[in-house]
């Protein structure tokens, strides 16, 4: 692993979780893990048994005993940590979204059909996907239970930079993070969209805007000295998106991420709207799936709220009797589960690096869009800015 930081954290559990919940058919061990603060890195080495720690992660990518690389690190590193594994022949799962730029992301989704065709495998790491409830929805679409899809609603809603004191740290910064609220959380509204409908976005038009535009910088814990960390740097990065989004099925799609939804905490909402249904989700209460059959008599109408921990749901078996309830760390162990299965078995996984790039194109077309006044703006071939 590379990066030691929240999805470090988050990876290391999925990884030793996977190992005792889900049985899996290859036991995933755990080498090296590897950042450029050896101290922080050997923190988290003793806290979840890796077994090696490596300040430079070409020396990491490099050892023999490494067979995956879990790239846990900003955006701005991920295509050449990507590339140079997969080159080297190890397996990559990759935080997102997959890069900074549309041309970084085509140069990873090219690198990983080449490395497929060795039966190297490759992911993004999308894990709002496993959620059960959301997993749930897409079988539901599937199965043909909304009919043909009219609408979707998608937010997602933080409030943790409200505070203009917060710092001016590397997700503000886009040399570092590539996109702001839009890149780091409308990336995954954007993939449950593409995931839950079969669907993908056609086109865009939206709106960015930045509210908070200088902030305090982080000081000498983030490698500042004293005198740069009393002044104030500025913000590169928007603080909300908000576009409208037509799929290739025909449906209208409206799309909200940000960072000042005061209140908000982590509100991923979903709702599809179809011909036949409704289903909607909200992560702020994750074990839920609201789900409307337009078939039953309007006495019974309106929405069921389904609680989504039986073991006929998707992953629950795994893990504790009916109603229970799992959490937001669970999506990461069935992530590192369905990634060990695939290799396993000898499949590609999803989302691939093809599915990471299909995101990107939205992205980038969505800062195109934005900086041209809101015009129409389509995500096939869509290049950066
Ligand atoms: C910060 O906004 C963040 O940690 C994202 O980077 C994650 O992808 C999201 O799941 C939670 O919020």
């Amino acid at each position: 692993m590379v990066g030691y930081a929240f999805m470090g954290l988050a990876h290391s559990q999925g990884w030793r979780n996977a190992r005792s919940f889900f049985d899996p058919r290859l036991v995933p061990d755990l080498v090296a893990i590897g950042g450029r603060d050896a101290e922080a890195a050997g923190e988290m080495a003793r806290r979840f048994d890796w077994q090696h720690v490596e300040t430079d992660w070409r020396t990491l990518v490099d050892r023999p005993d490494v067979d995956l690389v879990d790239i846990c690190t900003p955006g701005d590193t991920h295509a050449e940590i990507a590339i140079a594994a997969l080159e080297a022949g190890k397996h990559v799962l990759c935080e997102k979204p997959l890069a900074n730029t549309v041309a970084e992301a085509r140069a990873m989704a090219a690198a990983a059909e080449r490395a497929a065709q060795h039966g190297v495998r490759s992911m993004v790491g999308f894990t709002y996907r496993r959620v059960p409830a959301v997993a749930l929805a897409r079988q539901l679409v599937q199965e043909g239970r909304v009919g043909q899809v009219r609408h979707v609603r998608a937010q997602y809603l933080q409030d943790w930079l409200v505070d203009p004191e917060s710092p001016l740290t590397w997700r503000l910064q886009k040399d570092r993070a590539g996109s702001g609220a839009l890149g780091d959380i409308g990336a995954h509204i954007i993939d449950l969209t593409h995931f839950v409908t079969g669907e993908r976005i056609t086109g865009v038009s939206a709106l960015l805007e930045t509210f908070v535009r200088e902030r305090p910088l982080p000081g000498a814990t983030h490698g500042l000295s004293a005198e740069a960390s009393e002044g104030r740097g500025a913000v590169t990065v928007d603080d909300a998106a908000i576009f409208l989004g037509r799929l290739s099925g025909g449906a209208l799609a409206t799309f909200e991420a940000t960072r000042f939804a005061t209140g908000r905490k982590n509100a991923i909402r979903l709702e599809v709207n179809g011909s036949r249904g409704s289903l909607a989700f909200d992560f702020e209460d994750m074990n839920v799936l609201h789900v409307h059959d337009a078939s039953v008599d309007a006495r019974e109408g309106g929405f069921t709220r389904v609680v989504v921990t039986e073991t006929s749901h998707p992953y629950v078996e795994h893990w504790w009797p009916a109603g229970h309830g799992l959490g937001y760390e669970h999506g990461f162990t069935h992530q590192a589960a369905d990634l060990i299965d695939a290799i396993a078995r000898g499949v590609d996984p999803e989302p691939s690096f093809a599915d990471g790039l299909a995101v990107q194109e939205v992205l980038a077309a969505v800062e195109l869009s934005a900086a041209t006044g809101s015009c129409w703006t389509p995500t096939d071939h869509s290049t950066d800015g």
